[in-house]
């Protein structure tokens, strides 16, 4: 972990960008109750897009709370969350130029949180996974059951984060992006060749 740390300022320095998405109006969007809302953070612009497998999305909208952004997708019923009931939603952002992503944090999210009721019991009551998709690199889908989700400094114009199962609702907090790399030594490329070597073979173990 020291390692890994060290490496990532390194190749990042202190040029990261966070956007923070928190608060009724999705903090640094410029806005929400829309389908599309754009951002524009220490020279890292783009947009986010509400997005939902009912009725193709076309009337779904950001919904802006204290714990993050999520997505109403119309349909009577459907939570403000990204969730995976009364249709499957998504927010797709697109980033004006590429950039490195680092991390992205939702909020709503519960890996694992114990319940009690007089009919089950204890049992697990949210059971929270996310969907990420990072555009570009062909890498398909990763499902993580993280707060924070570290996506290894991938090179990409866009990412798209979905509810995985009927019992997913959460929100988006925050994410984080470094500019696009500038040359490296390339002792430094090594060492981010073999992370990103790690991060794959992360990945791999968790779909199977
Ligand atoms: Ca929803
Ligand atoms: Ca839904
Ligand atoms: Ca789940
Ligand atoms: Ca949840």
């Amino acid at each position: 972990m020291a390692v890994a740390s060290t490496v990532f300022v390194f190749a990042t320095g202190a040029q990261a960008t966070t956007i923070n998405l928190t608060g009724h109006d999705g903090g640094d969007l410029s806005g929400t109750g829309v389908q599309t809302a754009y951002f524009s953070e220490d020279g890292v612009s783009g947009s986010v897009r509400a997005r939902s497998t009912y009725d193709r999305g076309r009337n779904a909208l950001i919904t802006g709370s204290y714990s993050g952004v999520g997505v109403d997708n119309g349909r009577r019923g459907d939570s403000p969350d990204i969730d995976g009931a009364y249709g499957s939603d998504w927010l797709s952002f697109r980033f004006d130029t590429a950039v490195n992503l680092v991390s992205i944090t939702f909020g709503h999210f519960f890996p694992y949180s114990l319940d009690f009721d007089w009919s089950q019991g204890f049992h697990i009551d949210d059971n929270d996974d996310a969907w990420i998709n990072v555009r570009g690199d062909n890498a398909g889908y990763s499902s993580t059951d993280r707060r924070t989700f570290f996506f290894g400094n991938v090179l990409t114009n866009g990412f798209s984060v979905r509810a995985f199962e009927h019992n997913d609702d959460f929100v988006v907090a925050s994410f984080t992006v470094a500019p696009a790399p500038v040359p490296l030594p390339a002792s430094a490329l090594l060492l981010i060749g073999g992370l990103a070597g790690l991060g794959v073979l992360r990945r791999r173990r968790r779909v199977s």
